[in-house]
């Protein structure tokens, strides 16, 4: 660990100089949350289009890790909300008790109002409305769906497809929805008035987005880098890994947590 910790410090050198710890050992990890008490939350595909070997492992404030959640087939993105997880699963959306780690299907492949083909990021706003994106054939197919506490499934932006053609990450703050496309754009859009803008472009393979203030972070498992949107203005601030997952803060947000779903490891980035 020790080895590869410093390896990605001096591959970053030339950008910057952070502190950080590498876990490794993952089986395809691709979205991460940490809860109050520190404890970590991630999932791993296991192998991709295989039923049963996906879980969500559970990472303590020590470093011990164990399985929450097993199972299941190709979980991707997650997020907390109260003492729930909500994860995306190829066409359902799975609710997980961090206590006891009992899962159920949430929300099911029949609920949706377009048969759901790649389910992938899902953020969640204060009142439990989840988000999720449908990244559909990776090129111009996509959806995102909204998700009501009561289950009930409704389609976000549907007249904004032409747009926004195939939306990986999401993040919700009150109406106004950030999406990174996997085709590299990066969107704001007002949910009120449905009008999308876009921000900042150039993300190809883009994956997962994080927010403090005005500082927006993106990933991009393409291209293995990990960027700063501020007003507009983009900067690599990491780069050298083999595929940066959907990233996200630590609970504190002073660290940046980025699975690397072909590394097989989760990195824990001190920012500054
Ligand atoms: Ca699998
Ligand atoms: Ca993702």
């Amino acid at each position: 660990m020790m080895i590869r910790s410093l390896l990605f410090t001096l591959l970053c050198l030339p950008i910057s100089v952070v502190a950080q710890t590498v876990m490794d050992g993952f089986l395809m990890p691709e979205s991460v949350v940490q809860d109050l008490q520190g404890n970590i939350y991630m999932t791993e595909i296991g192998q991709r289009d295989i039923d049963g070997d996906g879980k969500i492992t559970k990472i303590d404030p020590q470093g011990n890790r164990s399985a929450l959640a097993e199972g299941l087939y190709d979980p991707k993105g997650l997020v907390l909300f109260k003492d729930k997880l909500y994860v995306t699963d190829r066409d359902v959306v799975i609710e997980v008790n961090i206590n006891d780690g009992a899962y159920g299907v949430f929300a099911g492949t029949m609920s949706f109002p377009k048969s759901p083909v790649f389910l992938n990021d899902i953020d969640v706003d204060d009142q439990g409305n989840l988000y999720v994106s449908d990244s559909g054939d990776f090129k111009s197919t996509g959806f995102i769906f909204k998700i009501k506490p009561t289950g009930e499934v409704s389609l976000v932006l549907e007249d904004q497809r032409d747009v926004v053609k195939a939306p990986n990450g999401l993040l919700i703050e009150g109406d106004k929805l950030f999406i990174l496309d996997w085709g590299g754009e990066f969107f704001k859009a007002n949910l009120k008035t449905n009008k999308v803008k876009k921000i900042a472009e150039g993300f190809n393979g883009g994956d997962g987005i994080a927010k403090i203030g005005k500082t927006i972070y993106l990933s991009s498992w393409l291209e293995g880098k990990i960027y700063t949107v501020v007003q507009g203005k983009v900067s690599v601030i990491q780069e050298g890994y083999e595929a940066a997952a959907d990233i996200a803060l630590s609970n504190n947000k002073g660290q940046l947590l980025i699975p690397d779903m072909k590394a097989g490891t989760l990195t824990i980035m001190d920012l500054q």
